[in-house]
Order: C-alpha cells, then structure tokens, then sequence
C-alpha cells in the first residue's frame, strides 16, 4: 500500500538531533528516511523502522518534505548543492543552526530552485525533542508551516515568527545570548567564590534559586526599553554605579579575571558619564542598541 505522502519524511544528518528529530517521527507513524554524509550512523534507527537511503539522491527523492540537521551554514550547501535538482518542487525545512542571514541566504538559494522554504532555530538539546518545554522557532514561507504545523508540533511547540526566513535565527540567537552571558555571570561569580575556597557545587546551590527568584525581574525592566521611559525612583543608575565598582573592585580583590563583568561596569559607566545617572539602571539597553549610539 502506498503511504500518504504527507507522512513521508526524509532527515538529512544524523548528528544527536538528527537521530532524535527522525525517531520521534517514526513513533508518531511517519515513513521516514534518513542520510548522512558519514555511513553506519543509523543502526540504532533501523529497529525503528526508520531506512537509511544509500545515497543523498535517494533519500531526497523518498520524501516531499525534506529535513535538514547539519553542523552549520557551508555543510548546508555542501550537501543540498549537488541534489538541488531532486530538491526542486519539494519543502526544505532547515534546522540547522545559522546566523539570519545565512537563513535569508539558504531561503533566496531555495526560492531560486522552487524548494518551499522554512528555516528553524531549536530550542532543545536532543533529549527535550517531544518533551514538554522543547520548542522550535520557524520563519519563513508560511503555507509551509502551516501545512506541516501538526508534524512541527510532534518535535515540540512549533512557534512561527514571519516570512523573513532570517527570524526564526535573530530570535534562536538572542535567547542563546542570553542564556550564554548569564552562564558567564555564573563562572564569575563561581571564580569569586572559589577564592575563599567555595566549590561551584555550593555556589550553584545558592545561584540557582537567587537567579530563579530574580528572573521575573527581566519583565519588569521591559517596559521601560519599549518605551524609553526610564525615570525611576530605585535602581537608579548613580547607585548601580556604586554597586558595579564595588563588585568589580572585589572580583579584583580575589584574584580573579574581570573580564566578565567588567563589560558590564563598561555600559554602566558610560551611561552616568553621558549624564543619565538619575535614570533606571535598565537604561543600559540605549548603550547596546544600534552600536550604542
Ligand atoms: N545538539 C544540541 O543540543 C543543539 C541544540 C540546538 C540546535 N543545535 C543545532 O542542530 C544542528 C545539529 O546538531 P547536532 O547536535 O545533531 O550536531 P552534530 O552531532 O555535530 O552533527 C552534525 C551533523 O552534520 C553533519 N555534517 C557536518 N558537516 C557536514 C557536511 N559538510 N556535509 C554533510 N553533513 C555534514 C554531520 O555528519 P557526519 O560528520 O556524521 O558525517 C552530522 O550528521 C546544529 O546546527 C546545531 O547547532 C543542536
């Protein structure tokens, strides 16, 4: 009997994602077909039901909607330039991490080739794939996401932020800046600490909550970037001043790199020497936006 072409997928990369995306396809019932450039990744998969294309072609051709998991923007274009003819008339959805324009990129080159275009950012490590709190940001051609929204959504939530193919990316991008720099608050912090001899187990035993705790602190502050309105009667930015000198002057004391938060004195800084000290410390933000000018 033949299957649904609808429910015929094709995974190409079977990197830990890879594997993860193709196996929480084959158990919700999808035909799927796997390729990757290294042979003999797939074993685990095959006792799924999953079959492993011989070669590129082949798995290109098995499916209408292909799916792309590879290390990065060139190893894209590696693989999909020489099957860009099989590709032709079908859907690419891309999960591969790339900067915005290289997803603008990737949709430009698929436009050019009649591919239907979606690009993705995923918000999960591999064991998250189908589980509560994965979501995969998409951008891109529309009709695509919404035709296969019900699949998207086996993987996680399946959130669409527009047709410009680089957004999903912009957005992916930020929330890793975010994640990335406030793990780099925690290093400085766990540095600080360790020169009285305090393990990072203890000091993340007391981070993660006081981090938690604070977190919604981050809301608060985003009415005042959207509407430029910084007046405040707290938190002003001569006392974070204070506060900034005296963290970095101790982090200095203990011997240790400032490099983390003295960024961070940096923008503080320069917004009292422009003379906004009377203003919330949140004004920062005016210090990163176009180049900080
Ligand atoms: N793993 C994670 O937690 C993160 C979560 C957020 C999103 N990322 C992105 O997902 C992409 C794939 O990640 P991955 O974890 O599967 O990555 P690897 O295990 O390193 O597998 C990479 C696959 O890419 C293949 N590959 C590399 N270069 C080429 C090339 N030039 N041509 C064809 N394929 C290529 C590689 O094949 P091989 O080395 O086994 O032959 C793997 O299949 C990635 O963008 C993350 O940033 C995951």
């Amino acid at each position: 009997m033949a299957v649904d072409d609808a429910a015929r997928v094709t995974v190409l990369g079977l990197g830990l994602m890879g594997k993860a995306l193709a196996a929480t396809l084959a158990k919700a019932g999808h035909a799927t077909t796997v390729w990757n450039r290294t042979p003999g990744k797939a074993a685990d998969l095959k006792s799924q039901g999953i079959a492993e294309a011989a070669t590129l072609s082949e798995a290109v051709t098995a499916s209408p909607l292909v799916v792309a998991v590879l290390l990065d923007h060139a190893s894209v274009h590696d693989a999909l330039d020489p099957v860009v003819g099989e590709l032709s008339g079908r859907t690419l959805v891309n999960l591969t991490s790339t900067a915005p324009n290289q997803a603008r990129e990737l949709a430009q080159w698929a436009a050019a080739n009649d591919i239907a275009y979606l690009d993705g950012g995923i918000m999960a490590t591999p064991d998250m794939i189908g589980q509560a709190g994965s979501s995969i940001l998409y951008s891109g051609t529309e009709s695509v996401h919404a035709k296969y929204k019900p699949l998207l959504e086996l993987w996680g939530e399946a959130a669409y932020f527009g047709d410009d193919a680089g957004l999903a990316s912009l957005w992916d991008f930020a929330l890793l800046s975010g994640m990335y720099t406030m793990f780099a608050g925690f290093y400085h912090g766990a540095a600080m600490v360790a020169s009285a001899g305090v393990s990072a187990d203890a000091f993340a035993a007391r981070a993660v909550p006081w981090l938690t705790a604070i977190a919604p602190h981050i809301a608060a502050q985003a009415p005042a970037m959207d509407s430029g309105d910084y007046s405040t009667d707290v938190q002003h930015l001569n006392f974070t001043k204070a506060a900034a000198d005296s963290i970095h002057q101790a982090g200095v004391d203990a011997g240790i790199n400032p490099v983390v938060f003295a960024q961070f004195k940096a923008l503080v800084d320069q917004q009292v020497a422009d003379g906004h000290g009377a203003a919330s410390f949140t004004r920062v933000f005016e210090s990163l936006k176009n180049s900080g000018k």
